[in-house]
């Protein structure tokens, strides 16, 4: 896109000062991202974003999600006396519209305030994965009594059923032509299909309750201070009511694993356990109000995500790659085969995750 268009699309927003450049920002793989820099030293900075309207088909509910979300996180936080809260939520500008977004005849667009002196990271140490694990636990706690009923901004994103559903007609439909190739994968994916919809089971015996969750909660979706505490938690879309799993699951899946998320060396693929027990400390230590069913199955939610991710690239793949950004062919069946590597490593380390969890169950580190 050019910069005089997407100049013009911040022209519809509030912001100090004048535009200086737009590049290019982060690694997502479903939004376009670009920072917006000011020309004055004095003025904020801007994260501008495409919304990636075939997924999230529901914007001004997306962004009605979102505005719910940040204003109660702030509440909490100001309530609590937290010093630097510009930079503990993300804030979204209004555009002159009057709402947190502008549609320019094709697109969605919307513009938060850059957090100043803050980073992301695509690979975390133990320590970093405890404050990590804080972090989300505080996220859900604090989310625990948001008084809004919030949307499903992608339905059934999480639903294991769903998701192999998606797969099996995937695979019946086979338009690519790449099912052949790939059948060992649907295998091993099906011999273990029961066993991940155990979420969605308990859910409809009334034994496992939904929460606000954020879904999404990747290792790159977390900004970091200068001293590798968290300052904020960001990529929002895709809050909404889930199973704790997701969170505590979705962090393992990316910051766990010992390869990239595209590693062609599958080599490099493997469960770091030390991140798993560090973040599980932290997580525990904030997230008080989990039943001790939840709790138990924390093993099965470090399996249940690389399983979903697997499902979900191969699905992507087999449909002819239209839901991810890809930069190469092969790059959905990279990914599933290093989400399959990641989930053997999983499934190789459970009865020690699951002692781990005993252990800590046993010196009360959970309430
Ligand atoms: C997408 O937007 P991003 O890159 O943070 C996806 C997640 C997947 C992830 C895989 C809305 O997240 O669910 O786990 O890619 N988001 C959506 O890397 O589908
Ligand atoms: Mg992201």
């Amino acid at each position: 896109m050019m910069y005089e268009e997407l100049k013009q699309i911040v022209g519809h927003f509030q912001i100090e000062g004048e535009v200086d450049e737009i590049k290019p920002l982060g690694a997502g793989l479903i939004n376009d991202t670009f920072k917006v820099t000011t020309k004055e030293e004095n003025c904020l900075n801007y994260v501008l974003q495409r919304i990636n309207h075939a997924i999230f088909q529901n914007v001004d509910m997306l962004q009605k999600n979102i505005e719910a979300v940040t204003a109660h996180i702030r509440k909490k936080l100001e309530e609590k006396n937290e010093e630097d809260i510009d930079r503990k939520v993300l804030h979204f500008l209004k555009s002159d519209n009057g709402k947190t977004y502008y549609f320019n005849g094709e697109s969605y667009w919307r513009i938060m305030v850059f957090i100043p002196c803050a980073k992301t990271y695509e690979i975390v140490n133990p320590e970093f994965s405890f404050y990590a694990g804080q972090a989300f636990g505080n996220f859900q706690a604090m989310l625990a009594d948001i008084p809004v009923q919030l949307g499903d901004t992608i339905p059934n994103f999480h639903n294991m059923e769903f998701r192999l559903k998606q797969l099996r007609e995937a695979v019946a439909e086979d338009k690519a032509g790449r099912v052949d190739s790939i059948r060992y994968y649907i295998d091993e994916l099906e011999k273990r299909a029961d066993e991940m919809c155990q979420a969605e089971r308990l859910h409809r015996e009334g034994k496992l309750p939904k929460r606000v969750c954020h879904c999404d909660t990747k290792v790159n979706n977390m900004m970091f201070d200068e001293d590798g505490k968290v300052l904020c938690v960001i990529d929002l879309d895709t809050v909404m009511p889930n199973y704790i799993f997701s969170d505590f699951g979705d962090f393992m899946r990316t910051a766990a694993n010992t390869g990239l998320e595209d590693d062609k060396d599958l080599e490099k693929v493997g469960f770091n356990m030390e991140i798993f027990k560090a973040f599980t400390k932290g997580y525990l230590e904030k997230a008080t109000f989990l039943t001790p069913l939840e709790i138990e199955n924390l093993p099965y939610a470090a399996a249940l995500f690389p399983y979903m991710q697997t499902v979900r690239f191969l699905a992507d793949y087999i449909n002819g790659d239209t839901y991810y950004k890809i930069q190469y062919p092969e790059h959905n069946l990279v990914r599933t085969k290093v989400q399959f590597k990641l989930l053997q490593s999983v499934e190789e380390n459970m009865s020690q995750m699951t002692d781990f969890i005993h252990e800590c169950l046993n010196r009360g580190l959970v309430n």
